[in-house]
C-alpha cells in the first residue's frame, strides 16, 4: 500500500512542475544554474534527490538554493552531504537524469530504478532530514517552496527551513548536526567568535606594539553576507569592520559592478568603494559568502586596484600554518616529542604561476585539480592538514580527525607541563584555527576572521601581505560557443583533448610569450567557454588570452568552419 501511494505522490506533485520545453540540466561545477524564473522543476527535482540522499545514508543533508557569484536573475540549487561537503558526485548522473526526466513517468521509473541499485527503501518507516536554505535573490522564495514540496514527495522526508543564510553557513549546520553538534545560526556565530578571540589573545605581545590598522571595509556584493557579517560583529572586539555593499534597499545589485568574482576579474574598484579608501584594507565577498578576496584602492584618480586574491590568501594561511608547526618541532621546546604532520597545498590551474613558486620555495607540496571546491576538497583531505583555494577566492583549510586529536592529546599533556610555553601557544593556535575556519566548505565570513587574526599575528599591513610576491600578470576572457561541452580537458584541465587540434594552436600561441601559460576549460556555472592566460607583462597576457580566445571562437563559435561541417 506505501508503495502504491508513493508512486501517486510522486506522479502527483511531479505533475505540478513541468519540465520547461527545450531546457537542458546539468549539475555543474556547483549544482544547478539557470535563470531564476526556468528553475522550478529543477529545484523540485532536486528536493526528491536530497531526499534519497538523506534516506540513503541516514543522515541530514542540506540544500542550497543560491547561484553564487551569477547575476540576480539566475538562481541554482546544490546538495550538501552528510559531512557539510558537495554531494558525492558519484550521483550527479542521477542528478542530471532526474533534473531532465521529461515526464512524472520517466520522473517515477528514474526514481524506482534508481532507488534498487542503492538499495533506498523509500516508505519503509525511515525517516529523511533536510535542512533547506536560501540567498537573497528574489526567485530563492518560490524555488524553496518548490524544494519543500520535492522533499514531501517523498514517504519519510522532512524539510527543515533554516531561512536566508550564506552558503557555508548551510554547509556548516549539516556537518555539526550530524556530529551532534551545536548547529543553529547562533552556534555558528558563537563558535566563529571565539575561537578568533581565542586566536586574538595568542598574538605574542611584542607584536601587539606594532600592530597593523584594525579597520577593515568589506564589500558585501549586495548579497546575504554583509548582513551576516554585521551580526557576527556585535559578538566581536578587536576590529573595527566597515560593510558596504550589504545589500540593504537602495545600497545596488547583487553581484553587480561589487562583488568578489568582480573585484577578482575585473582588477578594479567595486561600487561604493573611492578615493577615501586609497591604502585601506578592504575585502569583498560573493553573493552567497563562500569567496573572499582582499585588496586596496592604489590611487585618487584611477579605479585601479592590487588585488589579494585567494592564491595570496593560501600562501598567508600556508606560512602561518607551517610557522606554528615548527614552533611544535623545536627540538628545544620542554615536553619535546616529534610532532609530523602531512601539510599539503591544492590549487587549481588558475592558480597564478607566481603564487605555485612561492609555495614551492618554502619547501611545501603543491598539487592540482581541476576548478571546482568538490575536486579540491576531495584532494585536501588526504592530509593532516590540507590548505585549499581556488584564485577566486573559494577555499579553507582542513585538518584531519587523527591530526586534531593529536594536537588535543598535546595540548592537555603541555597545559599542565608547560602552560603558556611557546609549544603549548602553537598548539592551541591549530586548535583554534580548526574551529574557526570552515570545515565543511570554503567561507567568506570565518575566512576572513582567519586572515584578520593572522595579520594581527604576523604584524603585516595588506601592503606587506601583498608583497609576499608579485603575481605574474594575468587575464582572463569569456567565448560564448555554440556547445560549450564540445570542450573536453585533461590533466586538471590543463590540455584540451577535443577538440582536436585546437590545443596544438594554444601551445603554438604560448610558445610566443615569455612566461606564457594558457589554458581553456568550459565553465559549469555559465553557458561559455573561459581562457586564462598569464605572461610577462600585462600587454603580453591580454594578447595571448585574446588570440587563444580568436582561436576557440573560430574551433567552436556559432559560424565556425567545424559547427558549419
Ligand atoms: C563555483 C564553484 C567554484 C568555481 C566557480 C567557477 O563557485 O563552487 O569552485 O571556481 O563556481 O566555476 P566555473 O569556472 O566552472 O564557472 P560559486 O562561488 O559560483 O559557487
Amino acid at each position: 500500500a506505501d508503495e502504491a501511494k508513493q508512486r501517486s505522490l510522486l506522479l502527483e506533485s511531479a505533475s505540478r512542475f513541468p519540465l520547461p520545453s527545450g531546457a537542458k540540466f546539468s549539475y555543474g561545477t556547483a549544482g544547478f544554474r539557470s535563470q531564476g524564473s526556468m528553475l522550478a522543476s529543477t529545484v523540485f527535482r532536486a528536493g526528491i534527490l536530497a531526499a534519497l540522499r538523506s534516506l540513503t545514508t541516514g543522515s541530514t543533508v542540506g540544500l542550497m538554493i543560491t547561484a553564487s557569484h551569477n547575476p540576480v536573475a539566475d538562481n541554482g540549487v546544490k546538495i550538501a552531504d552528510p559531512d557539510g561537503g558537495m554531494m558525492t558526485q558519484r550521483w550527479e548522473p542521477f542528478a542530471d537524469a532526474l533534473a531532465n526526466a521529461p515526464y512524472p513517468e520517466h520522473l517515477l521509473q528514474l526514481v524506482i530504478q534508481f532507488s534498487k541499485e542503492e538499495n533506498i527503501t523509500i516508505g519503509g518507516g525511515q525517516s529523511a532530514q533536510i535542512l533547506l536554505g536560501r540567498d537573497t535573490r528574489p526567485s530563492g522564495e518560490a524555488l524553496l517552496e518548490a524544494a519543500k514540496q520535492g522533499i514531501n514527495a517523498i514517504i519519510g522526508a522532512v524539510a527543515i527551513d533554516m531561512g536566508i543564510l550564506t552558503t557555508p553557513q548551510l554547509h556548516w549546520m549539516v556537518r555539526s548536526r550530524n556530529k551532534g553538534m551545536k548547529a543553529s545560526e547562533p552556534d555558528y556565530f558563537t563558535q566563529l567568535s571565539r575561537s578568533f578571540k581565542c586566536l586574538m589573545d595568542l598574538v605574542p605581545k611584542e607584536k601587539i606594539k606594532d600592530r597593523m590598522d584594525t579597520k577593515l571595509v568589506v564589500d558585501g556584493a549586495n548579497g546575504v553576507g554583509g548582513g551576516k557579517l554585521e551580526e557576527l560583529k556585535k559578538m566581536m572586539t578587536g576590529l573595527e569592520i566597515y560593510v558596504r555593499n550589504s545589500g540593504k534597499k537602495g545600497e545596488g545589485i547583487l553581484n553587480e559592478r561589487c562583488g568578489a568574482d568582480y573585484v577578482q576579474k575585473e582588477k578594479v574598484v567595486p561600487c561604493g568603494f573611492g578615493p577615501d579608501d586609497v591604502g585601506i584594507r578592504c575585502a569583498s565577498f560573493d553573493g552567497d559568502a563562500d569567496r573572499l578576496v582582499y585588496f586596496s584602492v592604489l590611487s585618487q584618480s584611477s579605479d585601479s586596484i592590487d588585488l589579494v586574491d585567494g592564491d595570496k590568501i593560501l600562501a598567508l594561511f600556508a606560512v602561518f600554518i607551517k610557522e606554528q608547526l615548527s614552533i611544535l618541532n623545536q627540538k628545544e621546546n620542554e615536553l619535546y616529542k616529534e610532532f609530523p604532520a602531512r601539510l599539503g597545498i591544492v590549487q587549481t590551474a588558475y592558480a597564478n604561476g607566481a603564487s605555485t613558486d612561492y609555495l614551492k620555495q618554502l619547501g611545501l607540496e603543491v598539487v592540482f585539480t581541476p576548478t571546482g571546491v568538490k575536486y579540491l576538497h576531495k584532494k585536501a583531505l588526504e592530509y593532516d592538514i590540507g590548505i585549499y583555494f581556488e584564485a577566486n577566492g573559494h577555499g579553507t583549510i582542513l585538518f584531519s580527525e587523527n591530526f586534531i586529536s593529536r594536537l588535543e592529546a598535546v595540548n592537555n599533556e603541555l597545559a599542565s607541563g608547560s602552560a603558556g610555553s611557546e609549544h603549548h601557544k602553537a598548539a592551541l593556535r591549530l586548535l583554534a584555527v580548526s574551529q574557526l575556519i570552515n570545515q565543511a566548505v570554503g567561507d567568506a565570513l570565518s575566512g576572513l576572521l582567519l586572515v584578520e587574526a593572522v595579520l594581527q599575528y604576523m604584524g603585516w599591513s595588506i601592503q606587506r601581505w601583498s608583497e609576499l610576491y608579485s603575481d605574474l600578470p594575468s587575464r582572463q576572457l569569456k567565448v560564448k560557443v555554440a556547445d560549450r561541452s564540445a570542450v573536453v580537458t585533461a590533466n586538471a584541465e590543463t590540455q584540451v583533448v577535443k577538440p582536436l587540434g585546437l590545443q596544438e594552436v594554444i601551445d603554438a600561441e604560448t610558445a610566443k610569450y615569455n612566461r606564457g601559460r594558457c589554458f581553456i576549460r568550459p565553465s559549469g556555472t555559465e553557458d561559455i567557454i573561459r581562457v586564462y592566460a598569464e605572461a610577462s607583462t600585462q600587454e603580453a597576457a591580454d594578447g595571448l588570452a585574446h588570440s587563444v580566445a580568436q582561436h576557440v571562437d573560430h574551433f567552436l563559435g556559432f559560424c565556425s568552419p567545424h559547427q558549419l561541417a
